[in-house]
C-alpha cells in the first residue's frame, strides 16, 4: 500500500490559517507554529492553496512566479524550514499546482501578447474575433461573462476560463508542458511529497473550438456560467494524455502523490484515474458537497462512486474545501458529527478542509468586506467564497488567536465558543470526536483498508460495514432527530461500541441491536 492509502488530508488556506508577523495575513511560519495541532488532531499529510509570487486577483490562483514563494506568506527559506518541520513530525506536504492558467502579470504571457510574431504567442490561447465581430465562440467564463478577451494592441482575443488576470496556458504547445514539468520536478526535488492540481478537467480546449450547446437543465436565477454545458471547453478527451504527462514526471521520484481538481459526475470522473490507472492517483470526489443530505441520496452515490471506479483505483472523500459553502452550514450543526463519522468511515481516503474539525460555519460577510472576485463579478448568485475562508479559530481571544492585527477576512462571530483552545479542553467536543476518528481509522485496519458492504439506508438510516480479512466493523449512522433502535444483521455478532457521536458510550458492549439517539453516529466492532 502506498503511504496515501492510509493517509488522512488536511487543507489548508494559508492566508487563514495563522498570522506570524501581524499583516493580518497567515503565512509559512504561522502554519509551523501550528504542525503541533495538526500532528495532534493525526492528520498525515498536508495540501496548501498556492503559495507562489501572485497579483492575489484570485488570491494566489493567478500565478506570476511557480518556483517562488510569495513574501505575504515567507521566503523559500520559510518554506524549506515548513518542509523540515513538517517532515520531522512525520507530515506529508502537498502544494497546489496551478497549470491551467497564469496571472496576466507572468513574463510569459506579457511576452505572448507583446505582439503576434512573439516566440511565446502560441503558449497561450489567442484567436480572431468572430467573422461578424465579437468573441471568436460562446464559450463563457466560469467566473462571468465571456471567456474571451479582446486584446486591442494585437488585434486579438484570448481565452481565460477564469479571470480575465487569469489566461489559458496551451497545453497542446510542447514548450508549455516542458515548462510546466519543469516547475513540477523543482518542487519535487525540494522534497514535496505531491500536488493538488488545480481544475485539471479544463487542461486541454477543442481543438476546432466549437460552440458550447446551450444546457437544457438551466434555470433563470442560476449562475450565467450554467447556461451552456461547457462540452468543448473541458473533459475533452485528450485531456487524459496531457495528465499522464504530469504523472510521469510525479514517477520519477519515489511515493509521490498526484491529486485531480475535477467537478464532475462520479462516472465521468473515473476516467481521470487513467489509463491502467495512468492518470492521477486521486481524482477528488466532491460528490458529497453536491448531494442532499439524505440517507438513501448518499447511500446511492457510495453505490454509484463503488461502482463507477476502475479496477484498482483508490477512492476518496471530500466534505469540504475553500470554494465551497462550509459543512457545518451546510448540514447543519446536529449533524457535523454524523458527517465526520461518515468521512472517515468511508472507504478510500479523506479529505479534511482546516476548520471543519472544529464545525467552523459559514461567516456572513457584509458587502463592503467582499473580496472574493467571483462575487464582485457575478454578485447576487451566491458564488461568494469568503464566508468559508475566514480566520481559522484557535482561542477566544483577540482575533481568535489568529493574528494580531485585524484579518483579511472578518473572523466568524461564533468564535468564542467554536474554537480549538475550548473544544480541546472538552472530551464531548467535535475536535476531539475527529481525534477520536483519526485514531481508529489508524488502528483498525477495517476502516483503512476494508471492503465497503453497503447494509441499509431507509428513513434517516445509514448503515454499512467494512471488512477486512481478520477485522470487520458496523457502522450506522442516524441522520435524522429522532431516536432509532437497529438491528444487527442477522448472523452477525456485535462486540464492542468502538466510537459514538456521542462521547461517553465508547466501549459499552453490544448486543443484537442498538439503541441510537437523534443526530447520533456509531462504529461497532463485529466478530470476524
Ligand atoms: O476551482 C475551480 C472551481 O471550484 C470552480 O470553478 C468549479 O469548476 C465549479 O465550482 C464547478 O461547479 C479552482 C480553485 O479551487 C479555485 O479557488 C480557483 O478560483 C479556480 O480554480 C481558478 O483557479
Amino acid at each position: 500500500m502506498h503511504w496515501w492509502q492510509r493517509a488522512v488530508l488536511y487543507q489548508i488556506y494559508p492566508r487563514s490559517f495563522q498570522d506570524s508577523n501581524g499583516d493580518g495575513v497567515g503565512d509559512l511560519p504561522g502554519i509551523v507554529r501550528r504542525l503541533p495541532y495538526l500532528a495532534e488532531l493525526g492528520v498525515d499529510a498536508l495540501w496548501l492553496s498556492p503559495i507562489f509570487v501572485s497579483p492575489m486577483a484570485d488570491f494566489g490562483y493567478d500565478i506570476s512566479d511557480y518556483t517562488a514563494i510569495d513574501p505575504l506568506f515567507g521566503s523559500m527559506r520559510d518554506f524549506d524550514a515548513l518542509l523540515d518541520a513538517a517532515h520531522a513530525q512525520g507530515l506529508k506536504v502537498l502544494l497546489d499546482f496551478v497549470p491551467n492558467h497564469t496571472s496576466d502579470q507572468h513574463p510569459w504571457f506579457v511576452e505572448s501578447r507583446a505582439s503576434r510574431q512573439s516566440a511565446k504567442r502560441d503558449w497561450y490561447i489567442w484567436r480572431n474575433g468572430a467573422p461578424n465581430g465579437g468573441p471568436p465562440n460562446n464559450w463563457l467564463s466560469e467566473f462571468g461573462g465571456s471567456a474571451w478577451q479582446f486584446d486591442a494592441a494585437t488585434d486579438q482575443y484570448y481565452y481565460h476560463a477564469f479571470l480575465a488576470a487569469q489566461p489559458d496556458l496551451n497545453w497542446r504547445n510542447p514548450q508549455v508542458r516542458d515548462a510546466m514539468h519543469d516547475t513540477m520536478r523543482f518542487w519535487l526535488r525540494r522534497g514535496v511529497d505531491g500536488f493538488r492540481v488545480d481544475v485539471i478537467w479544463h487542461l486541454i480546449k477543442d481543438e476546432a473550438f466549437r460552440d458550447n450547446p446551450p444546457n437544457p437543465d438551466f434555470r433563470d436565477g442560476e449562475m450565467p456560467y450554467r447556461r451552456l454545458l461547457p462540452l468543448y471547453s473541458t473533459d475533452r478527451p485528450e485531456v487524459h494524455d496531457i495528465i499522464q504527462g504530469l504523472r510521469a514526471v510525479i514517477d520519477e521520484f519515489p511515493e509521490r502523490l498526484l491529486i485531480g481538481e475535477v467537478y464532475l459526475p462520479v462516472e465521468r470522473l473515473a476516467a481521470y484515474y487513467g489509463r491502467d490507472l495512468s492518470g492521477a492517483h486521486l481524482p477528488f470526489n466532491f460528490s458529497l458537497l453536491e448531494t442532499p443530505w439524505q440517507a438513501r441520496a448518499i447511500a446511492a452515490l457510495i453505490d454509484r462512486y463503488e461502482a463507477a471506479l476502475p479496477d484498482g483505483a483508490w477512492p476518496n472523500w471530500v466534505l469540504g474545501n475553500h470554494d465551497r459553502p462550509r459543512l457545518a452550514s451546510r448540514v447543519g450543526d446536529a449533524q457535523m458529527a454524523v458527517a465526520a463519522m461518515l468521512l472517515l468511515t468511508l472507504r478510500g481516503t479523506p479529505t479534511l478542509y482546516y476548520g471543519d474539525e472544529i464545525g467552523m460555519r459559514q461567516a456572513a460577510i457584509a458587502p463592503g468586506q467582499v473580496r472574493d472576485p467571483w462575487e464582485k463579478n457575478v454578485p447576487g448568485f451566491g458564488a461568494g467564497r469568503d464566508g468559508c475562508r475566514t480566520p481559522m479559530q484557535w482561542d477566544g481571544g483577540a482575533h481568535a488567536g489568529f493574528s494580531v492585527a485585524e484579518p483579511w477576512l472578518p473572523v466568524s462571530d461564533d468564535f468564542a465558543a467554536c474554537n480549538v483552545a475550548r473544544e480541546s479542553a472538552d472530551p464531548s467536543s467535535l475536535l476531539n470526536l475527529y481525534r477520536r476518528l483519526i485514531a481508529l481509522r489508524r488502528t483498525r485496519v477495517a476502516l483503512s483498508q476494508g471492503d465497503y458492504r453497503p447494509l441499509a439506508a431507509a428513513c434517516d438510516i445509514l448503515a454499512y460495514e467494512r471488512v477486512v480479512a481478520g477485522d470487520r466493523v458496523l457502522v450506522v449512522l442516524n441522520l435524522g432527530p429522532q431516536p432509532i433502535v437497529y438491528r444487527v444483521p442477522a448472523g452477525t455478532t456485535a462486540e464492542n461500541l468502538l466510537i459514538s457521536t456521542d462521547s461517553g458510550r465508547d466501549g459499552q458492549k453490544v448486543a443484537d441491536s442498538i439503541a441510537l439517539r437523534g443526530h447520533e453516529g456509531v462504529v461497532i466492532e463485529l466478530c470476524v
